[in-house]
């Protein structure tokens, strides 16, 4: 039986991944390379739905591509690629669009949460037809399993229903896929504000983990990561949402189950165990930060293995865009 296809995106948005990027996401990219078709890509175009620099965008591509690798993504098992380097990403976007209904389309709440703070009418088109494109990335590969945070949910399931209503109206085309989104650590969240989502974009800055940040900077940051009322180390999300987001980073990250964890802090207090979490954290990423920064000083063995992983790429792609068309009755 042939391999299942896994696919799989991350904006180039910012300098560093940060841990909530990691454990939602691509952490479970690194497993699923193994005995899956896997496809990465990243997605610089998405990246343009807000103000971008140029010189940032490139750098931080690169970033991106430095660490993905040092994180265990193998260019051997794995096609890592460039999004605007597979022109068919555009172009199925349009498609997307087209079978997808405005009041649908509106209804996506990430697009009601980032145009929130300057309003609807400043935010860009981009950013509202976004989860059309997304759409498109994942249906060109054919992909039947795609690992994300929490925050995909609601475009994964966009996307399934425009497959279904396509291939429903035009014949067979696109292989329905499902969103493999985590029981624990599909959603982490700031360490400053439990109750918000970990973002780059959002929240404090001081309860955001970049991994990429130097050990010391992110000791500090855990050292002053908001607790709760109470001194027992216990997971329960609705008393004590900051203890049991430390629970989920340190048990990720150490593997060990947190009934285990919940027992080897008991009596032991907060301060033990911000110290604990802040220990793991900090050595799990130190000899990955050290391989990602030493990756980005050879910059054309980076871009090669983009390059590489794009040529492929597009040829899976262009096949899905050729029968997509023909289903629709396009002129080929
Ligand atoms: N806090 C999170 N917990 C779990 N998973 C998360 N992801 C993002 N934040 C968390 C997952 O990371 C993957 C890549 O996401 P992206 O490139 O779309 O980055 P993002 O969602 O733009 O990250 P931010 O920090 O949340 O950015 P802004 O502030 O722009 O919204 C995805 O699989 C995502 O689910």
């Amino acid at each position: 039986m042939s391999k299942k296809r896994v696919l799989s995106g991350i904006q180039p948005t910012s300098d560093s991944f940060h841990l909530g990027n990691y454990l939602g996401a691509v952490k479970q990219w690194v497993e699923l390379q193994e005995g899956h078709d896997a496809f990465y890509c990243i997605v610089d175009l998405h990246a343009l739905t807000v103000e971008t620099d140029p010189a940032l965008l490139r750098k931080r591509t690169l970033m991106s591509a430095a660490q993905l690798l040092a994180l265990g993504i193998s260019p051997e098992k794995s096609t890592l690629f460039v999004q605007s380097q597979v022109p068919q990403h555009n172009q199925l976007g349009w498609i997307m669009e087209c079978m997808t209904g405005f009041g649908e389309a509106s209804r996506m709440t990430q697009f009601k949460d980032k145009s929130s703070k300057s309003g609807a009418d400043a935010a860009r088109v981009g950013l509202f037809t976004y989860p059309m494109l997304m759409a498109a990335d994942i249906l060109l590969y054919q992909s039947h399993l795609v690992p994300v945070g929490e925050d995909q949910r609601q475009h994964i399931e966009l996307t399934r229903d425009i497959a279904g209503r396509f291939n429903t109206r035009y014949g067979q085309t696109f292989q329905i896929p499902e969103g493999f989104i985590l029981k624990q650590g599909a959603k982490i969240y700031d360490i400053q504000d439990p109750t918000s989502k970990m973002s780059k974009s959002s929240g404090s800055g001081s309860g955001l983990i970049d991994i990429l940040d130097a050990p010391e900077v992110n000791l500090k940051k855990f050292k002053s990561a908001v607790t709760d009322a109470g001194r027992e180390v216990k997971f329960d999300t609705i008393e004590k949402p900051g203890i049991s987001n430390l629970l989920t980073i340190h048990s990720a990250l150490s593997g060990k189950s947190i009934s285990d964890l919940e027992y080897e802090f008991d009596g032991k207090g907060y301060g033990d165990f911000k110290a604990s979490v802040a220990e793991v954290v900090v050595e799990y990423f130190r000899p990955i930060r050290a391989h990602a920064l030493e990756l980005l000083e050879d910059e054309a063995h980076l871009l090669a293995i983009l390059h590489q992983g794009s040529e492929k790429a597009r040829s899976v792609a262009q096949a899905t865009l050729e029968s997509t068309y023909k289903n629709l009755g396009v002129v080929l």
